[in-house]
């Protein structure tokens, strides 16, 4: 992203965070469009919820001593891919890549990076989509292109993550190796629930409308 040039840090910055904040809101315009006109052709809501956040200055700080880089605007922008950050809920695993798909395929969105941890989950068990994408904001003068960190998981994944991320940072990263262990154990329950659940609502969907009507009368026979 190619910034005019302020002669303040803080006023850098300042402006930096307009963009982060506008690149949020055009990906949550764009999701809500897309969720909207789902709902409207196939009376389904593949998006259960969105959050979003703007990376706190604690965090962003944390990254970049990590990264051995000084703490600037510029290095920031360059080093830092989630400063602004979505996550999407969906209810299936199917919606998961549906929802990337489309993201991916708007011409405006252009996908720097994908880190699938679903296919290839993480060590501890960690799995989730991720894709860094960049919008292009368009100023007075000037357009400029926002990455923007989407994380796409489902409820059961999303659940996981929150447990961890708490036990994570009580044990700041140490967590007694049975809890690592009991962890990983959940992570697979989990996979095995978004699976079940998945092949069930195929099974669902599979009856027809005659179907299900026959089987109620039955039932109310
Ligand atoms: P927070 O508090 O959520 O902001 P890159 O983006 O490629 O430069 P990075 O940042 O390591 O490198 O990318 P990655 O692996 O995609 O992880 C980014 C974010 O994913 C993390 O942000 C977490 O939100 C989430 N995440 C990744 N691994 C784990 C995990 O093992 N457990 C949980 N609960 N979440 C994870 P931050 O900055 O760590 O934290």
């Amino acid at each position: 992203m190619e910034l005019p040039i302020f002669y303040d840090e803080a006023e850098l910055w300042n402006n930096t965070l307009l963009l982060y904040d506008s690149a949020l809101r055009e990906i949550n315009t764009k999701l809500e469009i897309l969720n909207n006109e789902f709902k409207l052709a196939h009376q389904y809501n593949p998006i259960e919820h969105i959050t979003s956040r703007i990376k706190s200055s604690e965090s962003i700080a944390k990254k970049i001593r990590h990264n051995n880089r000084e703490l600037k605007v510029e290095n920031i922008i360059k080093y830092v891919n989630d400063v602004a950050g979505i996550r999407i809920i969906c209810s299936f695993t199917s919606d998961i890549y549906r929802i990337a798909d489309l993201i991916a395929k708007q011409s405006d969105v252009k996908v720097l990076k994908v880190k699938d941890y679903i296919m290839c989950p993480k060590e501890n068990g960690y799995s989730s989509y991720h894709m860094i994408v960049s919008v292009p904001i368009y100023l007075s003068n000037q357009v400029i292109d926002t990455k923007v960190e989407i994380q796409i998981r489902t409820i059961a994944m999303d659940f996981w993550a929150s447990l961890e991320h708490k036990i994570y940072y009580k044990f700041e990263g140490n967590a007694p190796e049975h809890i690592r262990a009991e962890l990983k154990e959940c992570a697979e329950i989990v996979g095995y629930l978004d699976k079940k659940m998945l092949s069930l609502n195929e099974e669902i969907k599979n009856y027809s409308h005659c179907e299900v009507q026959e089987y109620k009368e039955i039932v109310n026979e």
